[in-house]
C-alpha cells in the first residue's frame, strides 16, 4: 500500500514499506524520501535508537518511542503527512493491547494544529482494534531484572522477595494511567470544584477537631495551620480517601508501562525508594501496609516514596513515620515538606486581582517576576477584595485562562506549594481553600465571643 501527501512520498529501501500498513504489528524502521525532509530519516533513526532500552522488553514500539518519532515528524514534515504517520504509529501501539484513548488527543495535537485533522485522526485511532498484550515471559524477565537491580542497590534480598510476592503488572493501573481525564475545566471551575462548600465546612471542622496539634506543628515549622488543613483536604479529603492500592504493584506497573520514558524512569526509581522504606523499617512494618493511590502516592498527605523518605516526619515519636493514620505525622510531614522547600515564614502567598481583559499574554506568567509597585506602574491591576496593593517583593502574575479569566499575583510561597504538585491550578486551589478555612475559623471564633 502507499501513503502519499502533496509533494511527499514514502519510500523503503529494504522493502519494508508494506509493513506500514496499519494491519501489521510492528512499525518497521522506515525511511522517507522527499525534497523537503531529507534530514527526517536520520532524526527518526535517532529517536528509535535512543529508546532501544525500552523496546528490549516487547520488541515493539511503545508510546514513548512513538511520541519522540512524532516530534521528529512534526519538526520535519507537514501536518497532513504527520497525521497519516500518527495513525500508523498508533496502530502498532494499540494492537499491543494498550487502550490509550486519552493519548489520542496528544498524538493528534503533536501531529497537527488544525482541529479538523486532529478530529479525523482521533476517529481513526479509535477504530483500531486492541488485540494483543505483551507476552508473560517478557514481563517476568523484566520483573526479575528489576528485583536484581534493587538488590544491587542495597535492598535486602528478603525485603525484595517479600515486597514482590504476588506483584504483577496491573492492567487496571495501566488503564488508569492511560485514561486520565483531559484538563478541560477553566481555572475558575477547577477552583470551585476543589474548594466546594462541603470541603470548606469539613475543613473548618477538621481544624476545630485538631486545633492544638495543628497549632503546635504550625509553630514549629512556620507554616500556617489552615494551609496544612487545606493540603490535607485536597490530597485525601481530610484522610477519607488515601487509596488502597499496593504501592509496590502500582509503581512496578507504571515503571513498566507508563507512556513516557521519563515517567518510566521516575517510577522505577520510586520502586527502589519504596523498597528501602520497607528494608530500613522507616514506615509500615510490611509491604501490605504500603498503601496508596494507583499512581503510588501514599497516605493522607499523598507522598511518593522518595518524598516520604526525604520529608516525612515521626512527629509523635513512636518510631515510625505513619502518614496513613497518625495525624501528628501527617500534618508535620506536610509542614516539613513545605519548610524544606523554602516556605517563607510570614510571607504572602497569593492575591486575587483584576487585570485588563486585553492584557498581552507575553507580559505575565510564572517566569516573569516584578515587585508589586512595578506591576502597578506598568499595568492596570487592582485587588479583587478592594485592598491596597503595594510591596517590594518580586511577584508573578498568573492568569491560567488568559486575561479575561481569573488572575492572581503570586509570591514565593505559591511556588513552594507547587513543589508539592507542579500545577498552578493546584496551588491556587490550596490557597483558596486555606483562605476559606481561615475565614470559617474567624467566623466561628467571633461567634463564640459574642
Ligand atoms: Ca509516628
Amino acid at each position: 500500500m502507499a501513503f502519499s501527501s502533496p509533494g511527499l512520498r514514502f519510500h523503503s529501501r529494504d522493502g519494508m514499506f508494506a509493513k506500514l500498513d496499519p494491519s501489521c504489528r510492528i512499525l518497521p524502521p522506515f525511511s522517507l524520501v522527499s525534497s523537503r525532509c531529507r534530514a527526517f530519516p536520520r532524526k527518526l533513526a535517532l529517536a528509535r535508537c535512543s529508546s532501544q532500552q525500552q523496546s528490549r522488553v516487547s520488541g515493539l514500539w511503545n508510546l514513548g518511542q512513538i511520541e519522540r518519532c512524532l516530534e521528529a515528524i512534526h519538526c520535519a514534515l507537514d501536518p497532513k503527512l504527520a497525521a497519516v504517520l500518527v495513525v500508523v504509529a498508533c496502530s502498532s501501539f494499540r494492537r499491543e493491547g494498550h487502550s490509550y484513548t486519552s493519548q489520542a488527543p496528544v498524538f493528534c495535537s503533536i501531529a497537527s494544529e488544525q482541529p479538523a485533522i486532529r478530529a479525523q485522526i482521533h476517529v481513526k485511532i479509535n477504530q483500531i482494534p486492541v488485540e494483543m498484550s505483551t507476552p508473560e515471559s517478557d514481563i517476568s524477565a523484566w520483573l526479575e531484572d528489576l528485583k536484581e537491580e534493587a538488590i544491587q542497590r542495597g535492598v535486602g534480598k528478603d525485603t525484595v522477595l517479600e515486597a514482590f510476592d504476588g506483584v504483577k503488572i496491573s492492567p487496571k493501573i495501566m488503564e488508569k494511567d492511560q485514561t486520565q481525564p483531559e484538563k478541560t475545566l477553566t481555572a475558575e471551575d477547577y477552583i470551585k470544584t476543589m474548594v466546594s462548600q462541603s470541603r470548606v465546612s469539613r475543613g473548618v471542622q477538621a481544624f476545630v477537631d485538631n486545633k492544638a496539634l495543628l497549632e503546635e506543628i504550625s509553630a514549629e515549622y512556620g507554616v500556617p495551620a489552615s494551609l496544612l488543613v487545606s493540603i490535607w483536604g485536597i490530597e485525601s479529603n481530610y484522610g477519607s480517601y488515601t487509596g488502597s492500592w499496593n504501592v509496590i504493584q502500582a509503581l512496578v506497573t507504571l515503571a513498566f508501562d507508563s507512556p513516557e520514558a521519563r515517567r518510566r524512569a521516575f517510577f522505577r526509581d520510586e520502586v527502589f525508594h519504596a523498597l528501602f522504606i520497607l528494608d530500613k523499617a522507616e514506615g509500615p512494618s510490611n509491604a501490605a501496609g504500603l498503601k496508596g493511590s494507583w499512581a503510588g502516592a501514599m497516605g493522607q498527605c499523598q507522598f511518593m516514596p522518595s518524598s516520604f523518605r526525604n520529608y516525612a516526619v515521626d512527629f509523635d515519636r513512636d518510631g515510625r513515620k505513619d502518614i496513613w493514620s497518625s495525624k501528628a505525622d501527617i500534618f508535620a510531614s506536610i509542614a516539613n515538606y513545605l519548610a524544606e522547600h523554602g516556605w517563607e515564614i510570614g510571607g504572602k502567598y497569593a492575591q486575587k486581582v483584576k487585570i485588563p481583559s486585553d492584557m498581552d499574554k507575553s507580559v505575565y506568567g510564572l517566569d516573569i517576576k516584578k515587585n508589586v509597585n512595578r506591576w502597578l506602574e506598568e499595568n492596570t491591576i487592582t485587588a479583587c477584595d478592594g485592598s491596597q496593593l503595594s510591596g517590594d517583593e518580586p511577584v508573578s502574575l498568573v492568569a491560567p485562562d488568559g486575561p479575561s479569566g481569573v488572575a492572581y499575583l503570586v509570591w514565593e510561597n505559591f511556588r513552594v506549594v507547587m513543589r508539592y504538585n507542579i500545577s498552578i491550578l493546584y496551588s491556587l486551589a490550596v490557597y483558596e481553600l486555606a483562605e476559606e478555612i481561615t475565614a470559617g475559623m474567624t467566623a466561628l471564633e467571633s461567634k463564640a465571643n459574642e
